[in-house]
């Protein structure tokens, strides 16, 4: 019997362990917006997509290049100009980090680890478009970006 409990416990406290040693971090993208912190620290991190809209979202993670600001991706959505071409002019290496998926009232499955380094400024953003053909969700104000320190 004592075994048994010690085994639970075991298993308990091994399943409370983050993985890899990251610290887990949810972002929440509404219809049509994100909720997330402005700040995170430097560090390895999981995050997790939790979407309570009634429409499929998204969650690309990018660096941008050293400099740039949430204002210059704000102007560049109100000028009207497609992400691609701003993942050129803003997106470091114009390389996404990765992407989550969450359909409607569901939070990924997944989990997506970035090595937050400290310093820069990294954009989550929504790009899917619902029904096709409607403006895309980061025109309609699915963007953030967040610092890291
Ligand atoms: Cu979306």
């Amino acid at each position: 019997m004592m075994t048994v409990v010690s085994v639970l416990v075991a298993v308990l406290v091994f399943a409370s362990v983050p993985p890899l040693g990251a610290e887990e971090v949810t972002i929440v993208g509404r219809d049509f917006t994100f909720d997330a912190p402005a700040v995170l620290p430097a560090g390895r991190t999981a995050f997790v997509f939790e979407n309570p809209g009634q429409v499929r979202h998204e969650m690309i993670i990018a660096l941008l290049r050293h400099g740039v600001t949430e204002q210059q991706i704000q102007d560049a959505h109100q000028a009207g100009i497609p992400f691609r071409k701003q993942m050129e002019q803003f997106v470091d290496d114009g390389e996404l980090l990765g992407i989550l998926l969450a359909r409607p009232r569901k939070t990924s499955s997944g989990k997506l680890l970035v090595d937050l380094v400290r310093g820069r400024t990294y954009l989550i953003i929504c790009q899917q478009e619902d029904p096709q053909g409607m403006p895309r969700h980061n025109v309609l104000g699915m963007y953030r970006t967040f610092r890291v320190e």
